[in-house]
């Protein structure tokens, strides 16, 4: 590939004088390369064809077993000053981490291959989009990074002459967990990961560049980059909205963005943008205007069947990486929630023999897919619109099994903000560490918020200020459980009852109930004929006790405080407000459906 740019050269040379690799070889994108670039991996050992009747073009790679999700203590976001990070994230100062690095990748890359990987983020020829340079020496890294970005040409034909790109110099070194860094120089525009080769760590344009990196950007250029899905939505009467949904990692993004509406909401139809991040900005008609950075997605297996989404599942039939997947003995991919194979052995995600009875999940709970996001079905043409499209709900989910009401709405902007900010949720498989503990998680940013989440949660009101048409702003929680700790809710493919809701609240065709943490359904307005939740489900699905809602807002006080001056007044307020509506209605249990 003729490489023109004096800065990328410069830059590549001087890295690879610090890790000093064998050889250096520059990506262009092309079907031919990947083709090699994929044989080689098999020969390497780096990947393992599958049945190419099952599943045309896939492969599986095996991770090493330490090394399965994001891992959150060993990620750091590097500044000059500690308070610009906030108490929220692991603070490195950026001369130390600097030392540190180049220590770490000294020489790294002796005997082994650097591909130099342009890749771009966003459409072309849009005002959304940035260009990266990762350098890594994982072949498995490179082949991801053209299902995930537009990576190549595209990429160097946008950046032209420029120098402004964000650099992400990656390394799978000796894996070691003990000396595994993944650091952002948000002020250098700058990334390097060293030891581990899991997605979120390793393919660097993902949570490090599209998150970390551009959220910072976004607060200096006034956008904001968010862990959110974009989904369209169509009623049978042809009106068409646009969502952009924030949940936790492992919490159905995927399966949200690309529901599919069944029996008397079959006159629905969805389209899917993205199903992980979410670029948005003010656009000059005052809405918000959202673009899908990626161009595929990295999604969790375990789960994912022809009940729970339909669509990925045929996303995933060709094509597609599989990670720590278990793989029968005809060289399919098999995953817990899939139907087991009538016979033949089945090897789990690290090549043992397995079989039901061992105790262990044969596929790890983390493990993934790659896939491109035009092989989805429901996959909407205006992902590649460099307006990006305009957003007329914004929906904040979690993960909780009491006390977070199935939908509700709130009563402004600034209201909606505090909704997102005082989010908790329970942990999942996608980063290491216990699963199944609340935390709090604010706007499903915690691990992706690249500065002081103070000042992100002050960005966010003043995005606010710049929109003469905000979008409303909604908080979902499909996970209330009942005493036997079952899920109220159905979720999947039902979840379009909730859409619908807001759809009709987007239009104004139906009302709703204040209460005191927001606007709730009125139950004749929530189509729910069929779903099969009896009425004690509802009426808990639907509660709002003021009691324990006063104790989760004394938790978010706590919370708070964390932030000192910092936090943005607005939130106290927002959070006063609260607190005196729950006071006047104390004792009552609201609503009673
Ligand atoms: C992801 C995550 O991989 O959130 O998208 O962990
Ligand atoms: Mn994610």
């Amino acid at each position: 590939m003729a490489m023109q740019n004096q800065k990328v050269r410069e830059w590549v040379d001087e890295m690879a004088r610090l890790t000093k690799p064998d050889r250096i070889v520059w990506l262009d994108g092309s079907e031919a390369e990947n083709r090699r670039l994929l044989a080689q991996a098999c020969e390497s050992g780096e990947l393992i064809p599958l049945n190419p009747q099952k599943h045309p073009g896939s492969y599986l790679h095996r991770s090493d077993p330490q090394d399965v999700a994001r891992t959150e203590h060993c990620t750091f976001i590097c500044t000059e000053k500690r308070e610009d990070v906030g108490p929220t994230n692991n603070w490195l100062p950026s001369g130390e981490a600097k030392t540190l690095l180049k220590g770490l990748f000294d020489g790294v890359m002796r005997g082994r291959t650097l591909y130099v990987i342009p890749f771009l983020l966003g459409p072309r020829h849009s005002p959304f989009s940035k260009v990266g340079i990762e350098l890594t020496d994982s072949l498995y890294v490179a082949v991801n990074m053209r299902i995930m970005t537009r990576m190549g040409e595209a990429a160097l034909e946008e950046l032209g002459e420029s120098g402004d790109f964000i650099k992400g110099l990656h390394s799978t070194g000796n894996l070691d967990p003990q000396k595994r860094y993944i650091c952002h120089f948000p002020e250098d525009k700058t990334i390097y990961s060293i030891n581990s080769g899991y997605g979120g760590n390793a393919l660097l344009s993902k949570k490090c560049a599209a998150l970390r990196i551009a959220s910072w950007l976004g607060r200096e250029e006034s956008w904001l980059a968010e862990h959110m899905l974009i989904m369209g939505i169509e009623n049978p009467q042809g009106e068409k909205i646009y969502i952009a949904a924030a949940l936790p990692s492992a919490c159905g993004k995927t399966n949200l963005a690309m529901l599919q509406p069944d029996g008397k909401f079959k006159g629905y139809r969805i389209f899917c943008v993205g199903d992980d991040i979410a670029w948005l900005r003010p656009g000059r008609d005052g809405q918000l205007y959202a673009v899908n950075p990626e161009a595929g997605f990295f999604g969790v297996a375990p789960g994912t069947n022809f009940q729970t989404n339909p669509n990925m599942m045929k996303t995933i039939s060709r094509n597609t990486l599989f990670t720590n997947v278990a793989m029968a003995s005809d060289q399919r991919v098999w995953w817990e929630g899939l139907e087991l194979p009538k016979d033949g052995e089945i090897l789990d995600w690290q090549g043992r023999l397995w079989d039901p009875t061992l105790g262990w999940k044969a596929a790890h709970p983390n493990a993934r897919f790659t896939a491109p996001i035009r092989q989805c079905p429901i996959y909407a043409p205006e992902w590649d619109r460099p307006e990006g499209v305009p957003i007329s709900a914004v929906i904040f989910g979690c993960r909780r099994s009491t006390i977070v009401p199935l939908i509700c709405e709130s009563f402004h902007w600034q209201h909606g903000v505090y909704l997102g900010a005082t989010m908790s949720s329970e942990t999942t498989a996608a980063a290491a560490g216990a699963v199944g503990v609340v935390r709090r998680d604010p706007m499903a940013m915690l691990p992706f918020c690249g500065y002081n989440m103070a000042d992100y949660f002050d960005h966010w009101l003043r995005i606010g200020r710049q929109l003469k048409r905000p979008p409303r702003i909604f908080r979902v929680n499909w996970f209330r459980t009942d005493e036997k700790g079952k899920f109220i809710w159905p979720g999947f493919g039902e979840n379009i009852r909730v859409l619908k809701w807001i759809m009709d609240r987007c239009h104004d065709k139906v009302d709703c109930l204040e209460t005191p943490i927001g606007r709730l359904p009125l139950l004749q307005d929530l189509d729910l004929e069929g779903v099969g939740v009896d009425p004690a489900g509802l009426r808990q699905l639907f509660e709002v006790d003021p009691e324990e809602w006063l104790k989760a807002a004394e938790e978010q006080t706590e919370f708070f405080s964390l932030f000192g001056t910092r936090l943005p007044g607005e939130l106290l307020k927002e959070q006063e407000f609260l607190v005196a509506r729950l006071r006047s209605r104390k004792g009552e249990h609201l609503p009673s459906v």
